[in-house]
């Protein structure tokens, strides 16, 4: 990828293709074609088609996506699976029709099996039912990847998929009803902090393990991986380390300060009881995380000064 390629960050201004951005913009990259949802509608395959015939870009991030925590993927089923479908069909379709050279389409831990043995490693995909709260998500993304696999056999083109844990970082959502568990906690303790209220109420049992990866070093994987990996299939991106969602909780609890008691809320989902990565395929093509999650936490939460709420 030289540092003149024409490059297609789609959704550039969600957390993960502004971390892909920033990072860029650090390595000297400067032939971005950006354009916000009002400007194009990735669901639109006219407007897809078009923008593509006439910007032809080099490469491509397929960063842009219907995201959101547990309550969102299972309250807005229908929007999860149309969306995302829709996004990425035209995005990849295009992409062959104007002969992009490399393609990147970004997936989700969600696309293994519920009870699928951990560490979750790539060829456990479509070994087992998935997780209901998020499978219509999920289901789109395992098309996405089986797309990218599909074009390279059948067309030649070189479209590869990598698999972001759950992710957390600079332009997150934190909106209570539609935001991921670590975004949710860092927003509930400092208000509860600031208000002086006694409890935060986290949602389920607390048992639940997720693994946590900083955008940044999301945005370093994929770029290095755009640069070196050209195979079909998956690869992980993760840590390799998971975390109980209450101890995330006592961890949060203690960057925040907040000095009242942590209840539950039975009422909300557990979600998959645990979703480690194996991240050997990724460590042997060359790359490791680098952001300790503590560490990431405390800048994500000195940072947040500009969010509205804080
Ligand atoms: O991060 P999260 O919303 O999504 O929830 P998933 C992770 C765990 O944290 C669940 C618990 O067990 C939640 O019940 N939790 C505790 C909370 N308190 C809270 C809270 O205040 N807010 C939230 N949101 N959770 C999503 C999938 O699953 O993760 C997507 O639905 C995608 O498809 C994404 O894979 C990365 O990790 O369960």
């Amino acid at each position: 990828m030289d540092k003149n390629a024409k490059i297609y960050i789609a959704g550039h201004r969600g957390m993960v293709g502004s971390a892909i951005l920033r990072r860029l913009l650090n390595e000297g990259y400067s032939n971005f074609i950006l354009r916000t949802s009002k400007d194009l509608d990735l669901r639109n395959q006219l407007e897809v088609a078009e923008f593509f015939r006439v910007e032809k870009p080099d490469y491509v991030f397929l960063a842009a996506a219907k995201v959101g925590g547990i309550l969102a993927n299972n309250t807005y089923r229908g929007a999860f699976i149309y969306e995302n479908l829709m996004i990425q069909n035209n995005v990849i379709h295009a992409a062959y029709e104007n002969q992009v050279k490399k393609l990147m389409f970004l997936g989700s831990s969600c696309i293994y099996p519920k009870m699928a043995s951990q560490p979750l490693k790539e060829d456990y995909l479509l070994t087992g039912l998935l997780e209901p709260t998020n499978e219509p998500y999920a289901i789109a993304k395992i098309a996405g990847i089986k797309m990218c696999d599909a074009y390279r056999a059948q067309y030649g083109c070189n479209y590869i998929s990598v698999m972001p844990t759950n992710l957390y970082g600079p332009n997150d959502n934190y909106d209570l009803e539609k935001s991921h568990v670590l975004p949710a906690l860092i927003r509930k303790f400092h208000e509860a902090k600031k208000n002086n209220l006694k409890e935060v109420v986290m949602w389920g049992t607390g048992t639940p393990k997720r693994e946590f990866l900083h955008v940044d070093d999301l945005a370093d994987a994929c770029i290095y991986l755009m640069k070196t990996y050209n195979e079909e299939g998956l690869v992980n991106i993760g840590t390799g380390e998971d975390i109980a969602i209450k101890d995330l909780a006592l961890m949060i609890k203690d960057i925040v300060g907040f000095e009242g008691n942590i209840t539950h809320d039975l009422e909300k989902p557990d979600g998959t009881p645990r979703k480690l990565m194996d991240v050997s395929k990724l460590e042997r093509a060359g790359w490791k995380a680098k952001i300790g999650l503590k560490e990431g936490i405390e800048s994500v939460y000195q940072n947040l000064k500009s969010e509205d709420w804080y």
